[in-house]
C-alpha cells in the first residue's frame, strides 16, 4: 500500500455525494444545448476488465468536460444482458442464466460506481428484462408486417459445439467466434431481417458520417460491397440454356476463354446425365463441402477445379465455343454464382489457366507496350487499363470507354444487362437458444404463421427451463410455453421456440435510454428528438461492422415508421484501442489478466483513470505496465500537496506583478487553451502532460516567491478544474478544501485570455565581429542553443559566415 493522500475515504465520500445530490440525473431542457455521450454498454460477464475501464474513462472525461462547458449531458449506462455466454456460463456454474446474469450485473454496477463514472443511474436498462425486450418483439412485428422479417430455408452456419446457428458475422476465419470450433453448413428454416432492403441508404449515408474514423467507413463499405457490372448471358451449346455470369470487367468479354460455375450451381444437377466425367465431378463436390468459405476464397491458397466434360458454352459476342468448369473459389451466393474467366486480365484466372492448361487471350494492351505481346510470354495477368485489341468493332478504344460501349451494345442485342451486386446478405436472427427474446410468432394449423397481437406483448421468456446445452431450442421442451391459442381462430396452436440474436437488442438501446421507463411505447418521441442523435459514441473497433451497421439499419427503419426524424444515430464515433499485457490480449487462459478491482483497492480509481488515459492516445493500443500507475499516483500526490500547502498560507497583498508571476499567469492561460483543445480532440495524454507542466511551473514559482500570491492560488485552482474530468474524486475534494461549497462539476470550464496566449517576442540584434549584420524576431523563452540555431539559419547571416569558423557566440 503506497502512502499518500487518503484516496479511499475521498472516493467513497464523493461517490455518495454525487448520488445524494443526483448530480448526473438529467431531463430534457430546451434552455441548454444538449450533449449525448454514450459508451457501448457491456455484456455482463462478471467483472469489468481493463478494456471497459479504458472505454468508460474516455467517455467519462468527455461527459464531464461537456457538463462543465454548460451542456445538458445525457450519459447513461446499462447491460447487454441476453446471449450465449450467459447460457454457457450458467451451464458451467449450474445456475439459471437469469440468476447468473443478475449477479454479474450487480457486481459490474458496483465496480462502475467505484470508478466514479458520471452516469445517470436512473436510466439503467437491462435488455433481459421484459420491460425492454417487449419492444424487441414490437420492432420485430413491425418488420414482419412490412415483409422485412421473414422465414426461409437456408444454408446456415452451424456450430457443432455450441449447437446453434451463427450469423455470417459470427463466423471468424471459418470458426465459431465464441468457442473456436470449425463451423459447418446446414439447411434450416430460419428467421431473417431484410437489411438488404436498406443497402443503398446504408451505403449512401456513410457520406454524412464526417466524424467517424475513416477505417470504419471503409469496413462498412466493404461489408456492403456494392459492385457495378454486367450480367452476361452465355448459352449452353446443345440445350441453349442460359448461363448467366456477373462481371465488373465487361471490357474483357472478348478474352473469356472458359466459364466457371460454383460447385453448388443448379445447372450442374440439370446436366447430370450429359456430364461425361460425373464421377470426378461428384468427388469434387464432396471435397468442396468440407471446406469453409474462407478456405475457398483465400487468395494465398491454390485454386482447384474440374471441367464439366461434354458441356460447352457459347460466348455471345463472338460465338466462340468455350469449355465449362466448376471451381470452389466461385461462390454460389455472390453475383450469379458463375463467372467468365479471363486469364489474361485476372490474376486468379491466370494461375488457374496455367495450372490446367487453358487458353489465354489478350484483349487489353497496356499503354507502355508498342507491339502486341504473345500470351505465352505473360508471367502474370495484366489487370490495368489500356487499349482494346482482339475485340471486334471495339478495337482501338480505351478500355474505360469500351466498358460502357460494350455494355450498351450488349443490352441492345439482349445478350447482357447492367447489374449491381451487393456483398451484404440478409441478417439471420433466429437462435436455437434459451437466453434471448422469444420471437412473437404463433403457428396455427388452420391460419398458418400468425403474429402475436401487439396488446399481448411481451411474450414472456418462461423461467422454468432445463438447459443442457445439447441440441435444439430449449423453449421447445416447455409445454406451457409452446401450447397456446391461435389469435385468429382460437384453435390450439404452437409458439415459435427460437429466440432473437442479441445484436437485435443492441441495435436500438441508445433510443431507449432517452425514456427508459416508458411503458406505453418503445420511446417517447419528444425526448428522443431532444437527445438524439448520440453526439459521441465510444467503443471497440470490433463493432465497426456488425453492431454499427445494425444500429444504422434500425434507425432508418424506425424513421420510416415515422418515429424518428434523422437517418443516422451516431454523429461522432471514437474507437478505442485494446489494452494488452506484454503485447498479448488479456485472457484467463493466458493468465495475464490485469484486475481493475485490485488496482482500485491499492491506488484508488483516480489513479487508475489517470494511468490508463496517460498511457496512450485513446485510439492506440496500450501495453499495460504497472509503472503507468506509479507515475499517476506520484503526480496526484504532488497535486494534493500543492493544495494542502497553499491552503495554510495567507494570501499576501498583491504587489505589483513581478515578471515571474506574469509568466505563471501566461502559462496558466496557455494551459487552459491547450488542454481544452486536446480534450476536444481526445488527446488526453497530451492534455495531462500540459497540466503536469503547469504544476511544475507552480512549484518553481513557489520557490521563487516563497509566499502564496493570488496568482499562485489561481493557477492551483486552474489545475484542479482542468484535472477534474480525469480524476473527479480528488478534484472534488481539493475544490472543497480550496474553500468552494458546490461540486466542481458545477464550475464552468475556464476560458483563456487571448492576450495572454501570445508568446512575447523580442528583437535580437546580431552582430558579427562588432558590426550589426541582421535583426531577427524570436520568442522570448528560447534557450541559448535554439537561438544559436536560428541565427545560423538567417540568410543575411549565412552570407557573412559562409566558409568561416565561428570562434565565439555571445
Ligand atoms: C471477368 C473478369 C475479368 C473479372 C477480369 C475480373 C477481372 P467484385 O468487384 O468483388 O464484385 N466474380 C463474380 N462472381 C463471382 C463469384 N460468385 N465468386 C467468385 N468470383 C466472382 O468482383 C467481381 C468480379 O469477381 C467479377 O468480374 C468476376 O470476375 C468475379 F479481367 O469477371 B470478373
Ligand atoms: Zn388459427
Amino acid at each position: 500500500m503506497p502512502s499518500g493522500y487518503p484516496f479511499s475515504e475521498i472516493e467513497a465520500k464523493w461517490q455518495s455525494y454525487w448520488k445524494e445530490h443526483n448530480l448526473f440525473q438529467v431531463f430534457p431542457d430546451n434552455s441548454r444545448p444538449k450533449y449525448y455521450c454514450l459508451e457501448m454498454f457491456p455484456y455482463p460477464s462478471g467483472k469489468i476488465h481493463m478494456g471497459h475501464v479504458r472505454n468508460y474513462t474516455i467517455g467519462d472525461v468527455v461527459a464531464r468536460f461537456k457538463m462543465m462547458q454548460g451542456y445538458n449531458v445525457l450519459h447513461p449506462m446499462g447491460f447487454d444482458a441476453f446471449g450465449q455466454p450467459a447460457e454457457n456460463a450458467a451451464i458451467k456454474h449450474k445456475a439459471h442464466p437469469a440468476e447468473w446474469t443478475y449477479k454479474c450485473i450487480g457486481w459490474m454496477r458496483e465496480e462502475l460506481k467505484r470508478m466514479g463514472f458520471s452516469y445517470d443511474w436512473e436510466r439503467e436498462i437491462s435488455t433481459c428484462l421484459p420491460e425492454y425486450y417487449r419492444w424487441n418483439q414490437w420492432i420485430f412485428l413491425k418488420m414482419f408486417e412490412r415483409g422485412l422479417a421473414y422465414k426461409k430455408l437456408a444454408a446456415v452456419n452451424w456450430c457443432p459445439s455450441c449447437l446453434t446457428t451463427l450469423a455470417n458475422e459470427e463466423v471468424v476465419g471459418g470458426s465459431c467466434w465464441r468457442c473456436g470450433s470449425e463451423v459447418e453448413q446446414k439447411e434450416w428454416e430460419q428467421w431473417f431481417l431484410k437489411i438488404t432492403a436498406y443497402e443503398e441508404r446504408l451505403l449512401e449515408d456513410l457520406q454524412q458520417l464526417k466524424y467517424w474514423p475513416p477505417q470504419v467507413i471503409t469496413m462498412q463499405e466493404n461489408w456492403l460491397g456494392k459492385s457495378e457490372g454486367v450480367e452476361i448471358y452465355f448459352l449452353e451449346k446443345e440445350t441453349k440454356e442460359i448461363i448467366s455470369v456477373f462481371t465488373t470487367r465487361v471490357d474483357t468479354i472478348f478474352g473469356a476463354t472458359y466459364i466457371v460455375l460454383a460447385p453448388e450451381h443448379p445447372l450442374i444437377e440439370k446436366w447430370r446425365r450429359r456430364i461425361l466425367n460425373i464421377k470426378e465431378v461428384e468427388n469434387y463436390l464432396k471435397e468442396t463441402k468440407q471446406k469453409t468459405k474462407l478456405e475457398r476464397t483465400d487468395l494465398a491458397l491454390k485454386k482447384t477445379g474440374v471441367e464439366l466434360k461434354g458441356i460447352k458454352a457459347i460466348n455471345p459476342v463472338n460465338n466462340e465455343i468455350i469449355p465449362v468448369w466448376i471451381a470452389d473459389y466461385v461462390l454460389l451466393e455472390y453475383g450469379t454464382g458463375a463467372i467468365m474467366a479471363v486469364p489474361a486480365h485476372d490474376q486468379r484466372d491466370f494461375l488457374f489457366s496455367k495450372k490446367y492448361n487453358l487458353p489465354i487471350k489478350i484483349v487489353i494492351k497496356s499503354p507502355g507496350e508498342r507491339s502486341n505481346r504473345a500470351p505465352e510470354e505473360m508471367t502474370e495477368a495484366y489487370e490495368g487499363d489500356g487499349v482494346q485489341i482482339n475485340s471486334g468493332q471495339f478495337d482501338g478504344l480505351p478500355n474505360t470507354i469500351a466498358k460502357e460501349k460494350i455494355a450498351q451494345w450488349m443490352e441492345e442485342k439482349g445478350i447482357g444487362k447492367k447489374a449491381v451486386k451487393w456483398r451484404l446478405r440478409d441478417w439471420l436472427i433466429s437462435r436455437q437458444r434459451y437466453w434471448g427474446t422469444p420471437i412473437p410468432i404463433i403457428y396455427c394449423k388452420r391460419c398458418g404463421m400468425v403474429p402475436v397481437p401487439e396488446k399481448e406483448l411481451p411474450v414472456l421468456l418462461p423461467e422454468k427451463v432445463r438447459i443442457t446445452g445439447k441440441g435444439g431450442s430449449p423453449l421447445a421442451q416447455i409445454k406451457e410455453f409452446v401450447q397456446t391459442k391461435c389469435p385468429v381462430c382460437g384453435e390450439e396452436a404452437q409458439r415459435e421456440t427460437d429466440t432473437m440474436a442479441t445484436f437485435f437488442d443492441s441495435s436500438w438501446y441508445f433510443l431507449r435510454f432517452c425514456s427508459p421507463r416508458n411503458e406505453r411505447e418503445i420511446f417517447d418521441k419528444e425526448e428522443v428528438s431532444y437527445w438524439m442523435p448520440v453526439d459521441q459514441y465510444i467503443g471497440g473497433i470490433e463493432h465497426a461492422v456488425l453492431h454499427l451497421l445494425y444500429a444504422r439499419f434500425f434507425t432508418k427503419f424506425l424513421k420510416d415508421l415515422g418515429l424518428l426524424e434523422f437517418e443516422e444515430p451516431f454523429k461522432c464515433l471514437l474507437t478505442q484501442g485494446m489494452v494488452l499485457k506484454n503485447g498479448e490480449v488479456m485472457s484467463k487462459s493466458k493468465g495475464n489478466i490485469v484486475d481493475p478491482d485490485g488496482i482500485i483497492k491499492q491506488y484508488g480509481a483516480d489513479t487508475l483513470r489517470l494511468g490508463i488515459l496517460f498511457a496512450a492516445p485513446p485510439e492506440a493500443e496500450i501495453d499495460w505496465k504497472d509503472e503507468c500507475l506509479e507515475g499517476a499516483w506520484r503526480f496526484l500526490n504532488r497535486v494534493w500537496r500543492l493544495v494542502e500547502e497553499n491552503k495554510n498560507s495567507e494570501i499576501g497583498s498583491q504587489k505589483q506583478e513581478s515578471n515571474s508571476l506574469l509568466r505563471l499567469k501566461k502559462k496558466t492561460h496557455q494551459t487552459i487553451k491547450k488542454v481544452s483543445e486536446d480534450i476536444e480532440e481526445f488527446k488526453f495524454n497530451t492534455a495531462l502532460a500540459r497540466i503536469m507542466e503547469l504544476v511544475n511551473e507552480i512549484y518553481a514559482q513557489k520557490q521563487e516567491t516563497g509566499e502564496a500570491k493570488l496568482e499562485l492560488t489561481k493557477a492551483i485552482e486552474t489545475v484542479v478544474i482542468l484535472l477534474s474530468p480525469f480524476v473527479p474524486h480528488l478534484c472534488e475534494e481539493l475544490w472543497q478544501r480550496l474553500g468552494y461549497k458546490e461540486s466542481i462539476i458545477k464550475t464552468l470550464w475556464p476560458k483563456y485570455d487571448p492576450k495572454l496566449i501570445e508568446e512575447e517576442r523580442i528583437n535580437l540584434v546580431i552582430q558579427i565581429n562588432g558590426k550589426v549584420r541582421s535583426k531577427i524576431e524570436i520568442p522570448s523563452f528560447l534557450k541559448r542553443e535554439e537561438i544559436e540555431e536560428l541565427v545560423l539559419k538567417d540568410t543575411r547571416i549565412k552570407k557573412w559566415i559562409e566558409g568561416k569558423e565561428i570562434r565565439n557566440f555571445i
